[in-house]
């Protein structure tokens, strides 16, 4: 019987472990036979294709954003942003993950820099994307045609197939935050890639974007537009309401009504009005923000989620890995590992996840510690 470390499963290879029947050369025999013609039997993979609960090989891990910061800048200086490479993103490795540009298995997340004047040429893929703004402003990303003004604590989308491009109009290098399905679209081997023109098709600069004016009023959708459609037609969340939704909810505590999601914790997922579901097929995007000295109840679910810290400081324990963080930090939550948040001042997290995609096929499982299974 060997033991396989990285996985804590066991594997079972002939003639050995409970169960399995003698080592003989007719055995030996057998197992090449299996070996030889691309065959596996069933009873040496089972431990590790059958867990009794998910066991991810990606890592609980942290990123500082003090350090992908000027590193991102580094790269701004050496290497040019255009056709080819397209972006200058530098994606989140995952230790458990074999050096991939991957956060988790199904999840991209990457820092992003363009300097002053540059511009990241259109193209459009099936994978969709989201960016999120820790810091800064200066650059418009143009979505089918539709320039959007990114700043601090925006959350924008570019759903799979549309058309986009960034440009930095400031006098200010401007980095932030790219969440992607891409390696779930590996996985499953279902991807496609267009190039656009080199330039972005507007430089106009306005401070909303059409789609922002057609949706973007709480509880309204234009009567010309009422399908369904897959993603939210809204490019850009703005901070200011993200921020107003989540201070109410507390001011709301305060006053003894319900609507947090436990004691001094506030929540917010960002959503596609046009179904009341999440914004985009295999991403949920939500905000949290704690109260000094909170902590959160310990959850686990099925799939991944990667974190930013947006202000304030904190404790992240995940499984038995347990860092304090403050403002940019990202951090991976595998699945199925158990997170606890604690806050140290007043503390505000952006997170998105894969769960869309195990709800919609009936996978998802979730559990708070405490609570009745
Ligand atoms: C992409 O198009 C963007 O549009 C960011 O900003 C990261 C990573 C891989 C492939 C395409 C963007 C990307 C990407």
């Amino acid at each position: 019987m060997s033991v396989d470390s990285t996985r804590g499963t066991v594997r079972i290879t002939a003639g050995e472990g409970p169960d399995q029947p003698e080592r003989t050369p007719e055995l030996d025999s057998l197992y090449r036979g299996f070996e030889e013609e691309l065959l596996v039997p069933l009873w040496t993979e089972i431990g590790d294709l059958m867990p009794r609960s998910p066991r991810s090989k990606a890592l609980a891990h942290v990123w500082r954003w003090s350090a992908m910061l000027p590193l991102a800048g580094r790269a701004g200086e050496l290497v040019p942003v255009g056709r080819g490479g397209e972006r200058r993103a530098i994606a989140l490795a995952n230790p458990g993950l074999g050096g991939r540009p991957f956060a988790t298995p199904p999840l991209w997340a990457a820092i992003q820099y363009l300097r002053p004047g540059e511009v990241a040429p259109e193209h459009r893929h099936t994978q969709n994307a989201f960016r999120f703004v820790v810091e800064g402003e200066g650059v418009w990303t143009v979505v089918d045609g539709d320039p959007v003004a990114m700043r601090r604590g925006d959350f924008l989308l570019t759903p799979g197939w549309r058309w986009h491009g960034h440009h930095n109009i400031a006098t200010e290098p401007m980095a932030w935050l790219d969440g992607l399905d891409i390696p779930f679209v590996h996985a499953t081997d279902s991807a496609f890639f267009e190039f656009g023109p080199e330039q972005v098709s507007t430089t106009e600069t306005p401070d909303r974007s059409r789609s922002e004016r057609l949706w973007a009023h709480p509880g309204l959708r234009p009567v010309s537009r009422l399908g369904d459609t897959p993603s939210s037609p809204i490019a850009a969340y703005r901070w200011e309401h993200t921020d107003a939704a989540l201070r109410d909810q507390l001011d709301l505590e305060d006053e003894g009504h319900p609507g947090v999601v436990e004691p001094g914790h506030a929540a917010v997922r960002f959503t596609n009005p046009t179904t009341g579901h999440d914004v985009m097929p295999t991403i949920r995007a939500e905000f949290h923000r704690l109260r000094e000295s909170a902590l959160t109840a310990t959850r686990r679910e099925v799939g991944s989620s990667v974190w930013q810290v947006f202000d304030g400081r904190g404790q992240v324990t995940v499984g038995d890995r347990r860092w304090s963080v403050e403002r940019g930090d990202l951090f991976v939550v595998p699945s199925w590992q158990p997170l606890t948040v604690g806050a140290e001042t007043g503390l505000d997290l952006f997170r998105f996840s894969d769960t869309p995609i195990f709800e919609r096929l009936h996978q998802d499982r979730s559990h708070v510690e405490g609570a009745p299974r």
